[in-house]
């Protein structure tokens, strides 16, 4: 692809923005790079770009830019609708994600990873993979450095491993991985698409581009994937923990075996330290990834044995009066916490946050089951009591820390504390980081 003096259009000024704009600089493009944040919110954006020959529209976007563009590259966080962005379409200018372009500039062989929970460990998993077994690999999209940043960089690598999240597909037209992986879907970002089916759509498209040279390592125990997985033009290459396959990958007591072209590897599970059926299901899919492109046994068995679990994904911070206290702040959709409550018993859970518009119903059984007291923060608190609150005692608290302190009141010996909040944290936090600090501070000064 020829970007000398093309004209393009960058927007959105974060990270992507930021990684798109020097990168279609350097390719010796056009740049107009522009956010609805103004200058002063973007002072520390503007001194990165400092030097680059790049015009910027700050405060607002103008419909020029868009209209009279030769490419505009959207950042994942522009919703799919913006008015501006079909106005570019309709004036037969091409809007790409910064992941489509990206993948134009990659020669390395591409493992990307989608799904709604999940990605971040996998993505993890399967880049470590590649590096014990020797290949020089990048890992980057969705999970924090932009996937454009390795073509920008210029460094050669033997593979890459992308994290891609669904905002990102919605603008590809021929990103194409080597291996796509699909791990699983459950309801997500309804404050972002009119359904659960336009976001179930947009994970798809992951394969779109893919053909019968390609794999596409689905979930065979999740119904929606397998199904969908049914008319794709890759080679299927499946993970299970329920059935066993001849081609594919599957646990059964204390192994995983790997199946493909009549070749079968036994990895023993005993060594793992990533703990949770999640978890089996991340690895089984991250070495699908890698055992079919290059990746040795030996190796990778030795890489899961030592591979640690990554903050706030279910982590145990402390012990105080028999209650073991853990810290889940990544799980933002009923499908994580069903997992966290699915590992635990007499748990008080801390849930809630920013509402994201989905139901909460799909935990209600498991609320009943395992939850002693659910305690509700934020946002969604109200609509919370709604549909989870005749299920278990149920309380409110007005901040993180009173929250904790009244799960500490509540919790009998034995029991669990669990924040896991179904919600993402931008209703009182920065990030689903900062909530997690403050909650381990509040836990340890218990
Ligand atoms: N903006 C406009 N006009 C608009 C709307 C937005 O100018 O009409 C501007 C905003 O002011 C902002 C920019 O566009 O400056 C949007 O930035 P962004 O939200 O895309 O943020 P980035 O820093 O580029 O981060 C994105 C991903 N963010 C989202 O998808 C929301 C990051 O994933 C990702 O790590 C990064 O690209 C690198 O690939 C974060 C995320 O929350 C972790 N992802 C979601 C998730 O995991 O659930 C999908
Ligand atoms: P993502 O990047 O998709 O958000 P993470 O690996 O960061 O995935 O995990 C996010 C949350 O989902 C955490 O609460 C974690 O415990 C949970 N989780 C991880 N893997 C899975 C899985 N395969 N299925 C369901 N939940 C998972």
């Amino acid at each position: 692809m020829e970007l000398r003096t093309k004209k393009t259009t960058v927007m959105g000024l974060a990270k992507t923005g930021v990684a798109s704009a020097r990168f279609l600089a350097q390719q010796g493009a056009r740049v107009t790079a522009t956010d609805m944040r103004d200058e002063t919110a973007l002072a520390t954006v503007l001194s990165e770009l400092a030097g680059l020959d790049i015009r910027f529209v700050l405060g607002h976007h103008d419909e020029a830019d868009f209209t009279a563009a030769d490419l505009v590259v959207v950042s994942p966080g522009v919703p799919q609708e913006h008015p501006l962005l079909r106005k570019a379409t309709e004036a037969g200018v091409a809007v790409v994600s910064e992941i489509e372009l990206a993948s134009r500039f990659i020669t390395a062989p591409l493992v990307a990873i989608t799904g709604t929970n999940g990605k971040t460990t996998t993505t993890t998993v399967a880049g470590e993979l590649f590096r014990a077994n020797g290949f020089s690999t990048y890992v980057g999209g969705n999970i924090g450095d932009p996937l454009i940043d390795l073509p920008a960089s210029g460094e050669p690598v033997e593979r890459a491993v992308a994290e891609i999240s669904s905002f990102q597909l919605e603008w590809i037209s021929s990103f194409r991985p080597k291996v796509a992986a699909l791990l699983n879907i459950t309801e997500d970002h309804l404050d972002r698409y009119p359904s659960y089916q336009a976001y179930i759509n947009a994970k798809l498209r992951i394969f779109e581009n893919q053909t019968a040279d390609d794999f596409a390592v689905v979930n065979r125990d999740d119904e929606l994937v397998w199904q969908a997985a049914q008319s794709l033009k890759a080679q299927l290459f499946p993970f299970s923990r329920r059935h066993e396959l001849t081609e594919g990958i599957f646990s059964r007591e204390g192994e995983l075996l790997f199946r493909h072209h009549g070749q079968e590897l036994s990895i023993p599970t005993a060594g793992f330290r990533l703990q949770g059926v999640h978890n089996l299901e991340n690895i089984m899919a991250a070495l699908a990834c890698c055992l079919l492109l290059g990746c040795q046994r030996e190796t990778s068995l030795e890489l899961l044995n030592r591979f640690e679990a990554l903050h706030h994904r279910m982590e145990f911070v402390r012990e105080v009066a028999d209650v073991r206290y853990f810290e889940d702040s990544k799980a933002t959709n009923v499908g994580s916490v069903a997992k966290a409550l699915e590992s635990f018993e007499n748990i008080t859970l801390i849930a809630g946050g920013k509402d994201k518009g989905g139901s909460y119903a799909p935990l209600a059984e498991l609320v009943q089951q395992r939850v002693r007291h659910l305690v509700l923060i934020g946002e969604a608190a109200e609509r919370m009591q709604q549909e989870l609150g005749d299920l278990t005692a149920t309380h409110k608290a007005a901040t993180l820390e009173e929250a904790v302190q009244l799960s500490a009141d509540l919790t009998a010996p034995g029991g669990v504390v669990l924040l896991s909040p179904a919600c993402s944290s931008f209703d009182m936090f920065k990030d689903y980081e900062e909530r997690a600090q403050r909650f381990i501070t509040a836990v340890k000064r218990l």
